[in-house]
């Protein structure tokens, strides 16, 4: 990359860095011609666009004759005629060719022993692990609840799954036996697959303990068998008859299995996200064209090539996980690094000592631990990237939340040593891969924006009622056209899909992504300027204020109204703080702090930890409009500690300001 060719300015981010003569050379997607030849394909042949990428990047067992049927939208159906499998297009199709003895995985566990697996060993592991589900009755279209560490094994029971057609849901291993009830019940699934414990930060943390609490919880009948990976040699609970080891389920299992061919609509995975009501949205994505913009994305995005050494830190329960650690990497033949553990330990130099060690040249990470490891290293020069020797590495990302253009320059020059373009990828769980980025050998970068949608990707700035806006002006971001690897509905509630995500006011039929987002005048690239939803973004996790708001609420005896709001931190991105109003008046002091501490615990054990509030602040009663709506506008404010300009007359009682003014 070239130097910025205006020196920075506070105000308004004009630095932008040109790609250089080499990262250039080769690139899949070479220079802003070679994309602007890929989006005018897209606008003057839409159908021809997408059939022509999907016959190049995915294996099809039957050829699809229909591209996109958009008679019942916003339910849009992709290559619905076409049959494929997606895990022997990230497996099978390898075999026979060189990649058939290449690493798939490098896999370093948390207290750093290394293993190694090539296309073929996992393939051989994948078809083992698929064979055992099939010994335990689960069928085509059964859902399978995956609750499991980091490991190669958590990606292993994605893929057998696939291979047999089952639906997976993974359920981060940070989510709480609530959660895992919840969600066994709205998918119905059949199954789940957890480890007896995991491993984070030298600590032995229970899991299979949390799926037996939530089975405990009652309504999960549908559950038949549990399968448990032993993490660590401590023992677990076992439940005669449903429960049943890892060792013990593939014993005798045979290493091949033919992979079930189903549909392009076929449902390929549910995965639940926080939307702006209270319950999590089961995200529903179909395999078609999820499997094609996972592989595609690999190379457009990442520009991979067949020497790169690629990491993405995501956990697999995230999307992130499934697009770019379970799915993306192996459809695209890439050699992978899966780590289990933390980026702090044994020491916050790890992710560069890593990248060091597997000489990882693909770097894909959250903002968030950016933020964190920026703050190590400058405490500590042991642990800054500069002790460790990152010649390999070729290209950065960021993903999660908007990258603000400090850390993004620390990024770009103390990892990348101005060498590596950053692809900032906006994306979400519903879009099922990159919507709008970087392309690393074309785009030119502008600290904090993601730039330019993908190719075929419609992506524009409205009004509320639909209407373009001018470049500089903010609106809300949507996607005019659909795309394959969008969401195609919410699992069993199709009347919420439509009203969630495709507003009548608009026509019905442009995407609302639920953040807001403004174009540059210059460039009209795209900075993503957060969501306008109840949703909040912690550390690039998505939450919502109303189902941690529910959480509180549910501790019936201490709490009788809670609101919820978000405030920024530096940190995190955003902080979660809750106005409490308890049943019994206001608390001061050390019994105020006793019971915030008690209200965090109780929110971490609803919820998860993720969701604990950072803030509580504790009034007689919520301010209100005349009308009784929470003034969620003064909230956030009073998070912030600003002073109070807006017009608090309508309160019945000015006095709680003051009371809310303490954070606990
Ligand atoms: C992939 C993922 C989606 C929300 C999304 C937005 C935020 C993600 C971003 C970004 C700015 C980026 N977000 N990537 N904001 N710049 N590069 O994170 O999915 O967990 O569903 O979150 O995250 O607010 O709407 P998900």
């Amino acid at each position: 990359m070239s130097t910025p060719s205006v020196i920075e300015s506070v105000l308004v981010e004009n630095r932008v860095f040109e790609p250089s003569e080499a990262v250039m050379k080769g690139a899949c997607i070479s220079g802003m011609d070679a994309y602007s030849a890929l989006c005018a394909e897209a606008a003057t042949d839409f159908g021809g666009y997408w059939a022509r990428l999907a016959r190049e990047n995915v294996v099809w067992s039957k050829p699809f004759t229909k591209t996109l049927d958009e008679s019942n939208a916003p339910f849009y159906k992709w290559f619905e005629d076409g049959e494929l499998n997606a895990s022997a297009n990230c497996l099978d199709k390898h075999m026979g060719t060189p990649n058939e003895n290449k690493v798939a995985v490098i896999f370093e566990a948390d207290g750093g022993e290394v293993t190694k697996t090539t296309y073929k060993e996992l393939l051989a592991k994948v078809s083992q692990f698929a064979n055992a589900l099939k010994a335990r009755g689960i069928q085509k279209g059964d859902r399978v609840l995956i609750y499991m560490p980091m490991t190669l094994e958590g990606v292993i029971a994605m893929q057998a799954c696939a291979r047999i057609g089952a639906i997976h849901s993974v359920v981060f291993g940070g989510f709480s036996a609530k959660a895992v009830q919840e969600r066994i019940i709205d998918a119905g699934a059949v199954a789940v697959i957890t480890s007896n414990f995991q491993m984070r930060g030298g600590k032995e943390l229970p899991l299979k303990a949390i799926v037996d609490d939530g089975l405990g919880l009652g309504s999960c009948e549908s559950i038949k068998t549990v399968m448990v990976f032993e993490r660590t040699s401590t023992a677990c609970n076992m439940v005669e008859g449903r429960d049943v080891t890892f060792t013990e389920a593939l014993a005798g299992q045979s290493t091949e299995c033919a992979p079930v061919m189903v549909g392009a609509e076929h449902p390929l995975f549910i995965l639940f996200t926080s939307g702006s009501t209270g319950k999590p949205k089961g995200v529903q994505h179909a395999t078609g064209g999820f499997v094609l913009w996972a592989k595609l994305t690999m190379d457009w995005t990442f520009d991979l090539r067949p020497d790169d050494v690629f990491w993405c830190t995501a956990d697999i329960g995230w999307i992130t996980g499934h697009a770019y650690v379970a799915y993306g990497p192996l459809a695209a033949g890439a050699t992978q690094i899966i780590f289990e553990g933390v980026p702090t330990y044994p020491n916050a130099g790890r992710f560069w000592q890593m990248i060091e060690r597997h000489k990882c040249s693909i770097f894909y990470t959250a903002p968030t631990a950016i933020r964190s490891l920026i703050k190590s290293a400058e405490a500590d020069s042991k642990v800054h990237p500069d002790a460790s020797d990152l010649t390999s590495l070729r290209i950065l990302g960021s993903v999660g939340e908007p990258i603000n253009p400090e850390a993004w320059m620390w990024y770009y020059k103390n990892v990348g040593h101005e060498k590596c373009p950053i692809v900032d990828t906006f994306w979400q769980t519903e879009t099922g891969g990159h919507v709008i980025t970087p392309l690393p050998g074309a785009t030119p970068l502008v600290p904090g924006s993601c730039t330019l949608p993908l190719p075929g990707i419609m992506a524009a700035i409205v009004d509320e009622a639909g209407h373009d806006v001018p470049n500089g002006s903010g609106g809300m971001l949507v996607i005019k056209r659909p795309w394959p690897s969008m969401i195609r509905t919410i699992w069993g509630d199709p009347e919420r899909f439509k009203a969630s995500y495709f507003p009548a006011e608009m026509g019905g039929t442009y995407y609302l992504a639920g953040d807001g987002a403004v174009r540059s005048i210059d460039r009209g690239y795209f900075r993503i300027t957060g969501r306008i939803d109840d949703v909040l973004n912690v550390s690039g996790h998505r939450m919502g204020t109303m189902e941690i708001e529910s959480a509180l609420v549910a501790k019936t005896d201490l709490v009788a109204e809670a609101a919820v709001v978000g405030r920024p931190d530096d940190l995190t991105g955003e902080a979660i703080c809750a106005f409490v109003v308890l049943k019994r008046g206001v608390p001061t002091g050390d019994e105020a702090k006793a019971i915030a501490k008690q209200l965090r615990d109780w929110v971490a054990k609803e919820i998860g930890p993720i969701a604990k509030p950072k803030d509580i602040r504790f009034g007689e009663n919520l301010p209100k409009t005349r009308s009784g709506k929470i003034m969620r506008r003064l909230l956030r404010s009073l998070a912030k500690g600003e002073t109070i300009t807006q017009d608090t007359s309508t309160l019945e009682n000015p006095a709680i300001l003051s009371q809310l003014g303490q954070a606990y």
